[in-house]
């Protein structure tokens, strides 16, 4: 027994998790869901009112030192595997400030060999004044303390704080069974039956997720392929910056990898369990050659069409847009158009802070000057002409071009400094909080009378404006980075931001509970987290539907120009490494909403601070641009919209150069994906690419990382299956590099490839001047292919067409097959892409469903080429990719 005086041991569990999994055993079960019945658990006098009553036990602190007390005597055999599971909501007690920040909490047990509370040891942990519920499973079986026979639990959930209400769904203890969550098989890693000529092969754990506890331990294990024991390699027992594991120097031979991973339970997959977990075949050979295969009939996800989004400056736009016309230069509209712009990031981001959206509405006579911040604590403004890109013109713009505008509202705090001119001096909160209300009220609301928070109806305002339809806004940002020096949005601390935010989301839902209201969260380009992300997170995942990181990258000083290119070339595995993180942080907090919650890069570059190589017109930034779009598309659980920054004008971070419509290397990547991705991510894996190193000189900004392969791909297919995209990036800097490409799995066997090649090059990494080329070539299925090096190749795949005499003989094909009939008579046309061909002695015809809107009369002679399908109806048709009027 310890002396009275030595200090109680606590650990300190610095991140729980949600959701008992199904499979844990519950040793112990207190849960209040009957009225008045407290489950023989006690409150201390400091809880001055509490009860039981609506499915929880509740309490109010009225004093510091507040506790409730567990039934005595329960003799429970302690295991080295129970953590304790609760479920529960704070808030204040009071209804006017009903939230706070982060509170510590803390449980402490008695034991047969512990009797008195004064040495009684136990746990703290932070829990979150947010008013959502919550289940806190915190480990503690683990602990040395968690011994013999456990009699007795307290718990404090706010000792030191007066006028905290707490509200208990259940106490539990569970035994925790379940091992965690991982993979090691993504585009980065290994595949089975690879070749490689890395002789020592990185393993990296993603997606990795306990029920109970954070992931505490990696062991990386191999063997020689198929035979004898495992060998334990090396152990990663640091869970700081993920885990991974380089294996010392293999042989030229064949291997098998594992990974076991472990939660502080000790629960683990035994090696080589779940195909996810282990790499089948490796085989080390010095001379491995490349090989691309495209799985296509392993579906990984939708291809996210928001990746598309631009970031642009509103206010620039109030130069040249025209209102009239309702449109841009036509050299620049044109530009969005090619990129199909997914979305329309506005005002912009640090101007966001002083933008005052009332002021952007009505007939411009009526409107005032326009005062802007210079992101810098600064004014720009007031500028000499009207607002003539306000909220409807902007909001018909993207109408008109069918683009989701995503607005960024104005963020204040409680007792923040107002900022001159259009701030209210007393209470600029509660006016910045109304505005962002009234916001939605004024693009979402139905105009019928029904008028939220009473008030000015601005739905009826917005019909007098020209637009009785509301515009469904869906996409809302609270403030632009108020984690960093935004000039009057960035709060002291990210609690008081969460705080209001929470205020600003409950707001803006109970105008339209179907917007997507997003917080501010960051990604470094240096570093895995920040303590920012780690508060609000936690507070703001049960209240928003996504998160805004802006993972510009990788802003290197480095002047170095071939480590700068390995930099930047690195840069999309830091970025995935951060994804991973946030998806874990999702998961923990957002109360069953992975997957709903996510991510919105509504602001990102590749750039570098360097001024001997321009900010991003480097051919590196078209590669990394595009490399980053295909992590996006790697990333759909969590990937909400991309936007770039910026789309036109810029400060030599521009999309579109100038009036003249020029574009910027990066450019293209968006192009590429508008123009060359389809409906869904299949499966690809790269074989044998060699691998290279970043190693941070100091002088750089991004991790070190090892073992990156040079080349990377990605592969969409379209939901008909007729027709494949493989986009490939070839980083190597200085050599082409020869790769067998496979899509055997795409086309039937026999069938060769029509194929389009779209490259995008430059003479040199820092050449300023992109180099397009594009061609048509035939090849087999599988086929060998020199990639130039720096340079991303897009080919566009479709099964070879046969070619039918006849209409009757392309009808005796099987669905799904291509063919192409050349000479055919059109006898009717039904709409823009729908029309009827037929031989010209009339003895059989067939309908055409062209993909593209056509320009044919009745009469006109057409080479069709198409897949065989069926109407609807029944009826035989082709899908026509190609329709050429001769
Ligand atoms: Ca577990
Ligand atoms: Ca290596
Ligand atoms: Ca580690
Ligand atoms: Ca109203």
């Amino acid at each position: 027994m310890k002396s009275k005086l030595q200090a109680a041991i606590f650990a300190v569990i610095l991140s729980v998790v949600i959701s008992a999994a199904q499979g844990d055993v519950v040793d112990r079960d207190w849960t209040f869901d009957t009225e008045g019945n407290f489950k023989g658990w006690s409150p201390s006098a400091q809880f001055g009112s509490n009860g039981v009553a609506a499915g929880y036990w509740w309490g109010e602190s009225s004093a510091i030192g507040s506790y409730i007390l567990g039934p005595a005597g329960m003799g429970l055999n302690a295991l080295p595997n129970h953590y304790i599971s609760i479920k529960m909501r704070l808030r204040n007690s009071s209804a006017t400030n009903a939230y706070y920040g982060s509170q510590s909490c803390s449980i402490r047990w008695l034991t047969n060999t512990c009797t008195e509370w004064d040495d009684a040891e136990g746990i703290t942990f932070t829990a979150y004044g947010n008013g959502a519920w919550h289940e806190f499973n915190l480990p503690v079986g683990y602990l040395l303390w968690w011994a013999g026979t456990i009699t007795q639990l307290r718990f404090e959930p706010c000792a030191d704080a007066v006028g905290r209400r707490v509200e208990i769904a259940w106490i539990r203890i569970v035994r925790d069974t379940t091992p965690p969550e991982f993979t090691i098989k993504t585009s980065l890693g290994y595949n089975d039956n690879e070749r490689t000529p890395d002789t020592t092969p990185t393993l990296v754990v993603r997606k990795y997720f306990d029920n109970t506890s954070d992931v505490v331990k990696a062991e990386f294990y191999k063997r020689p392929h198929g035979t004898g024991e495992w060998t334990l390699a090396g152990t990663d027992s640091d869970p700081s910056n993920g885990f991974a594991y380089t294996y010392a120097t293999l042989s030229a031979g064949a291997y098998d990898l594992a990974v076991r991973v472990y939660d502080r339970a000790g629960n683990a997959f035994t090696c080589g369990d779940g195909a996810d977990h282990w790499v089948n075949n490796l085989i080390i050979d010095p001379s491995a050659p490349i090989a691309i295969r495209v799985r296509s009939s392993k579906i990984l996800s939708p291809f996210n069409k928001l990746v598309t989004g631009m970031n642009i400056d509103s206010w620039q736009w109030c130069g040249f847009y025209d209102s009239a016309t309702n449109s841009i230069p036509p050299q620049i509209e044109a530009r969005a158009k090619e990129i199909k712009m997914g979305v329309l990031r506005y005002p912009f981001g640090c101007h966001a802070d002083t933008f005052y959206w009332k002021r952007t509405i009505g007939p411009l006579s009526s409107r005032s000057t326009w005062y802007i911040n210079d992101c810098g604590g600064g004014w720009l403004g007031p500028i000499p002409f009207q607002t003539v890109f306000g909220v409807d013109e902007c909001c018909r713009w993207c109408e008109k071009m069918g683009i989701e505008p995503q607005f960024v509202v104005r963020f204040r705090w409680p007792g923040c400094t107002p900022c001159p001119v259009y701030d209210d001096p007393v209470d600029p909160y509660t006016q910045a909080l109304q505005d962002a209300a009234d916001w939605v009220e004024y693009c979402n609301s139905p105009n019928d009378g029904s008028n939220p928070n009473g008030g000015i109806d601005w739905a009826a305002v917005r019909a007098a404006n020209g637009h009785p339809a509301p515009y469904n806004v869906k996409y809302w940002e609270i403030g632009n980075e108020p984690w960093a020096n935004d000039p009057y949005g960035s709060p002291p601390s990210a609690e008081i931001y969460c705080l209001a935010a929470i205020a600003y989301a409950n707001a803006m839902k109970a105008v339209d509970p179907t917007i997507i209201v997003s917080a501010g969260a960051a990604i470094s380009p240096k570093a895995l987290t920040t303590t920012w992300d780690e508060t609000v997170y936690p507070l703001l995942a049960a209240h928003v539907g996504a998160f805004h990181p802006h993972p510009t990258a990788p802003k290197s000083n480095d002047t170095n120009l071939e480590r700068l290119y390995w930099e930047v070339m690195s840069t999309s595995k830091h970025l995935e490494d951060c994804l991973d993180l946030r998806r874990r942080l999702i998961r923990q907090w957002s109360d069953g909403r992975y997957g709903d919650v996510k991510l919105l890069m509504s602001e990102w570059e590749i750039r570098t601070t360097d001024t001997t190589y321009p900010r991003d017109v480097l051919c590196t930034a078209g590669l990394a641009t595009a490399d980053y779009l295909r992590v996006y598309a790697e990333n759909y659980d969590v990937l909400g919209s991309s936007e770039y920054s910026i789309f036109y004008p810029g400060l030599s971070d521009e999309i579109v150069k100038n009036s003249a419509g020029d574009v910027s290397t990066a450019y293209y990547p968006f192009y590429m994906v508008a123009n060359r991705c389809f409906d869904e991510v299949v499966e690809t894996h790269v074989d044998g690419s060699p691998r290279f190193d970043y190693v941070n000189s100091g002088a750089g900004k991004c991790p070190s990382q090892t073992d990156l392969p040079l080349i990377t791909a990605f592969a969409t297919k379209a939901a008909d299956d007729r027709v494949l995209s493989l986009t490939v990036i070839n980083k190597d800097k200085t050599n082409s590099r020869t790769a067998m490409i496979d899509f055997s799995e795409f086309v039937p066997a026999g069938v060769s490839l029509e194929v389009d090649i779209w490259e995008l090059n430059a003479a040199s990494i820092s050449a300023n001047t992109p180099i397009i080329t594009q061609r048509s070539a035939s090849y087999p299925a599988n086929f060998i292919y020199d990639l130039p090096a720096h340079s991303v190749t897009s080919f566009i795949v479709r099964p070879t067409a046969q070619d039918k005499a006849r209409i009757s003989e392309a009808k005796e094909a099987a669905n799904s097959t291509r063919v192409r009939l050349s000479g055919k008579i059109v006898t009717a046309v039904f709409e823009k892409n729908v029309f009827y061909v037929e031989e010209a002695d009339r003895s059989a015809g067939i309908m055409i469903v062209s993909d593209k809107p056509v320009q044919l009369e009745v009469g006109s002679i057409v080479t069709i080429t198409g897949t065989l399908g069926i109407s609807p109806d029944g009826e035989r048709r082709i899908l026509a990719d190609s329709v050429i009027d001769s």
